[in-house]
Formats: C-alpha cells, sequence, structure tokens
C-alpha cells in the first residue's frame, strides 16, 4: 500500500528534516509513500530544490513527490498530513494578532482536509499556535462538502506536543541516570506553550516510581519536589526559548522527529505506552470539550488512539491541567470572536 502525506511550510526548517527522515524511515520498512509539498505561492519555487533533494537521495520508498501553492490540490486524497506552515509571530504582534493569521490558513487548510483528504486522515498540526489552529482547522473540516458524503471526524486533528514529551523523558533520563525507554507513563497536559503540564505524578522509572526515584537522587523527597516544580518543569516548558538563544533559530531537527513519532505511534500503535498528544476533549479531567488539549494517550494495534482515563489527580495536578485548559480557552474564545469558529 502506497500512503500519500502532505506536509506544509515545506521549504521551511522543520521540513527540511522532517521530509527527509520520512523518506528515509519509509524505506527503511518497505514501505511506499507519495509526497504533497505545500508552501506560500512567494516560497513554492524553493520547492524544486528540496524536491530534487529528495529524488537525489534515491529513496526506495518514494514514489512521487509533487509541491504546490493549492491547498485543495495538496490535500486531494491524504492518509497523513503535517501542517507545519504557520505566520510567524512579528514584532509588534499579540496573541490575538497571530491568531488571526494563522486562522485564516489554518480555516483554508481544514476546508481543504475536510472536502478532499480520506476520511481517515491523520492531521498533525506542528505550526503555532497549534493547538488553537488544529482546533480551527478540524471546525472547518466538519463543514466541508464532500462528493463521498463523508466528514472527516474532529478526532482526525491533533496537535504537537510529543517535542515537550521528549524532552521531558529526555530531562527525567538526565536527572535519574536511567535510559529514555526505561520510563512509562509520563505525560504532557494542555497546551503547547508555557502553561503545559509536564507531568511526573503517574511517572515510572524501571518499573519504580519516579518520584521515589527522584528522591533517592536528590536527598529525599522535598528536594525532589523542588527538583520538578523549580526545574523540570521550567525546563520542559522554557526549552523552546533555551534553544532559539543558544541555537540562534528555533527546533528544527527535533521538532521534526517527534512529528514523525507522533504519526508513527498513532498509525502503529503503542503496545500500551503512554505517548502525549494533544486531541480533542471529550470532558476527560475537567477540560472543556471541544478544546485540542495534550493528555496522556494511548493508541492500539489498529491505530485508535484514547486517552488514558480514570487517573487519580492531586490538587496541585488539577491546578496545573486547570490553568493551561484556561489559556485555551481563552485561545478559543479569540478565534470564535474573530469568526473562525
Ligand atoms: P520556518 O519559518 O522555517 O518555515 C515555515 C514555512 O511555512 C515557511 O517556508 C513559510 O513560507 C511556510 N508557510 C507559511 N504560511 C504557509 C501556508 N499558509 N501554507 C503553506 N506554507 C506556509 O519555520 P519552522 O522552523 O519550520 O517552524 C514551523 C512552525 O512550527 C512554526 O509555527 C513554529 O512555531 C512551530 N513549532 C512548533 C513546535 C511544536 O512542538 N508544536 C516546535 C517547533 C516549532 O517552534
Amino acid at each position: 500500500m502506497t500512503r500519500t502525506i502532505a506536509v506544509t511550510g515545506a521549504a521551511g526548517s522543520i521540513a527540511y528534516s522532517l521530509l527527509f527522515r520520512l523518506a528515509a524511515e519509509a524505506s527503511a520498512e518497505g514501505e511506499r509513500i507519495r509526497l504533497r509539498l505545500l508552501e506560500i505561492p512567494a516560497a513554492v519555487e524553493r520547492l524544486e530544490g528540496v524536491r530534487m533533494e529528495l529524488e537525489d537521495c534515491a529513496f526506495p520508498a518514494l514514489e512521487e513527490i509533487a509541491y504546490t501553492a493549492d491547498p485543495e490540490e495538496a490535500f486531494a486524497g491524504v492518509d497523513a498530513a503535517f501542517l507545519v506552515g504557520s505566520a510567524p509571530r512579528r514584532p509588534g504582534m499579540d496573541r490575538a494578532d497571530l491568531l488571526e493569521a494563522n486562522g485564516r490558513i489554518f480555516a483554508e487548510q481544514g476546508r481543504a482536509l475536510g472536502a478532499g483528504a480520506q476520511p481517515d486522515a491523520r492531521v498533525v498540526v506542528v505550526g503555532n499556535p497549534a493547538n488553537t489552529n488544529a482546533l480551527i482547522a478540524a471546525e472547518h473540516a466538519q463543514r466541508a462538502p464532500r462528493t463521498d458524503g463523508g466528514v472527516l471526524s474532529a478526532d482526525r486533528f491533533t496537535a504537537l506536543t510529543r517535542l515537550d514529551h521528549n524532552r521531558a523523558l529526555a530531562q527525567l533520563a538526565a536527572r535519574t541516570g536511567a535510559s529514555v525507554e526505561s520510563i512509562e507513563r509520563l505525560a504532557i497536559w494542555g497546551n503547547h506553550s508555557n502553561t503545559q503540564f509536564p507531568d511526573l505524578g503517574g511517572a515510572a522509572v524501571a518499573g519504580e516510581p519516579a518520584m521515589q526515584v527522584l528522591a533517592r537522587v536528590c536527598g529525599g523527597p522535598d528536594a525532589a519536589e523542588a527538583w520538578v516544580a523549580g526545574d523540570f518543569i521550567p525546563t520542559v516548558a522554557g526549552r523552546g526559548g533555551a534553544v532559539i538563544e543558544a541555537r540562534g533559530a528555533s527546533s528544527a531537527a527535533s521538532a521534526a522527529s517527534a512529528a514523525l513519532d507522533h504519526l508513527r505511534d498513532w498509525t502503529h500503535g503503542t503496545r500500551g505506552r503512554w505517548v502525549s498528544m494533544a486531541v480533542r476533549s471529550h470532558g476527560e479531567y475537567g477540560v472543556p470539550a471541544g478544546l485540542i488539549s495534550s493528555f496522556p494517550c494511548v493508541v492500539d494495534a489498529d491505530g485508535s488512539a484514547r486517552i488514558v482515563e480514570g487517573l487519580e489527580l492531586t490538587g496541585e495536578q488539577r491546578s496545573r491541567i486547570d490553568a493551561s485548559a484556561a489559556e485555551l480557552e481563552e485561545e478559543r474564545q479569540t478565534a470564535d470572536h474573530l469568526g473562525f469558529l
């Protein structure tokens, strides 16, 4: 089976890593893919260069590479789409200006996906503000008329918080001296922003509660709590800014790697392991229904993702989740006032 995968913002930094990793991984797995690259008209010519380089890698998986500035053409019949391209925050822009610029883009792309993508297509929104961009795209996809009479469900629209999840895994592994694969049940809740909640409450390191392991390495339970609140959470939430400061450019290769992790796990399943995905809330854990918020998720072998339910939360966990949900609700209201919902 050949999968058709669209990537927007295809001439940008994240895509420059994502496209090549995607094709290399598919080649290693013996899969076949067709790529559809989307850019704004001013940048679409650069995609000829990207196409040439992809061709020059002679990836066995790559059946076709097409590029366009027309979302309908890019998304027709796609099995998956990475929505990476978005309007950047320019000097003087406030949050509402940014939402307005992006609302237009994601409403149009949502409509094109709703009308033309496969009815079970998987959409991964990377471009910021990722959660609310995904919400706007999902909303517009529902209203798009389809020739087959179906609908691309809002549950097929997700936003990327896997980079935050991977950053959290790496920080905990470094502090405890454990390997990343020995860590389980770590979760990112809420928005892909500084209000996100990287949560170690239920996490385990090599089968032992993470807080117990941290108490041992930090010198007691209070020191462990202090490390989580004063170091771990701010480091994970502020990592994007720290990378910009150090590298002079925003996270690109790590974002691409996380986006691939997200789609791979969503397609093939997680064998019971938790991953963090921003998915549509149906009211789980008090997150208002309809918001696209990060939750701990598991994906079954048939590719159906579900939020891990039934967790008992402490007051501290509750209030951090509520704070990030409140920010998402504010973004939803701004998008609504701007006429995008
Ligand atoms: P770049 O500025 O390098 O590339 C973005 C590309 O998108 C540009 O080539 C631009 O022409 C294109 N574009 C803009 N509007 C478009 C549209 N309507 N249709 C198609 N293409 C369009 O940015 P890059 O470093 O690749 O980052 C892309 C986005 O990812 C940004 O919004 C960034 O904030 C976001 N990120 C999200 C992360 C996440 O974890 N969710 C982490 C990394 C990154 O910060």
